[in-house]
């Protein structure tokens, strides 16, 4: 277990910084929290964050960026294994990390889409990657049956933008996609997940998209 103080940096709505905050909960690490504005960067955070992005995890004098180093530091030290034991099955959850990585870029492009041909294509493309994910999962309720792992709080974070795309009027987005439609729930009810962003979570989301020329944003607008 590491001895040294855990200080995350993080942001309200990003969904790197919930895979991370599941990751620690899920492991019961004690950290400090703290948010800043992206949109107007502290001078102690440009001073130590190579790439300007969060999450960012203190550890002690160190600092590491990006989720995916900061998860995989946490899982190796502390207890309890989110990693399968197996290299090959390790290496295609890893493998997937990155498709869920993937799925949020289609996902900002979805809600950055200029117009409604491009919000149309950028569709299509999402619902490409959510597909694979349909073809990859089994029987549940997460990636790989019962045990949750750190491929699962990758996923996470993509469903709750779905959730708020539905709820300002988006269509669905899983039709047909049972497998994941099961995932998506059993997802939501983890108390990891539920507790990794902060109060009034799809209401900060509702009014970030509403600032996006986009179609996406002309529903978020309409929903107030
Ligand atoms: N690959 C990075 C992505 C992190 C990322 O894109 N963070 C965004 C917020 S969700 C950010 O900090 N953006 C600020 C910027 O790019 O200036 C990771 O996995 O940590």
């Amino acid at each position: 277990m590491s001895e040294q103080r855990l200080q995350l940096i993080s942001h309200d709505l990003c969904p790197y910084v919930q895979r991370a905050m599941i990751t620690l909960t899920e492991k019961g690490v004690g950290h400090e929290c703290i948010y800043i504005d992206l949109a107007n960067k502290p001078d102690w955070f440009r001073a130590i964050s190579p790439l300007g992005r969060v999450p960012v995890l203190r550890v002690g004098d160190a600092v590491l960026f990006e989720s995916a180093v900061i998860c995989e530091y946490l899982e190796e030290t502390t207890p309890g294994r989110m990693h399968p034991e197996d290299p090959v099955a390790r290496a295609v959850h890893r493998a997937w990390i990155e498709h869920a990585s993937a799925t949020l870029a289609a996902i900002a492009g979805l809600y950055g889409a200029p117009d409604a041909e491009a919000h149309g294509a950028r569709r299509r493309t999402l619902q490409e990657r959510l597909a694979w994910l349909e073809r990859q999962l089994g029987e549940g309720p997460y990636f790989a049956g019962e045990p949750f792992h750190l491929v699962d709080a990758a996923w996470a974070p993509v469903f709750r933008y779905l959730d708020t795309f539905e709820a300002i009027g988006e269509p669905a987005l899983l039709d047909g996609l049972e497998r994941v439609t099961t995932y998506r729930r059993a997802l939501a009810a983890r108390p990891s997940v539920r507790t990794a962003v902060p109060e009034g979570y799809p209401e900060r989301l509702r009014l970030f998209l509403a600032r996006r020329e986009s179609p996406l944003g002309a529903l978020a607008r309409a929903a107030a």
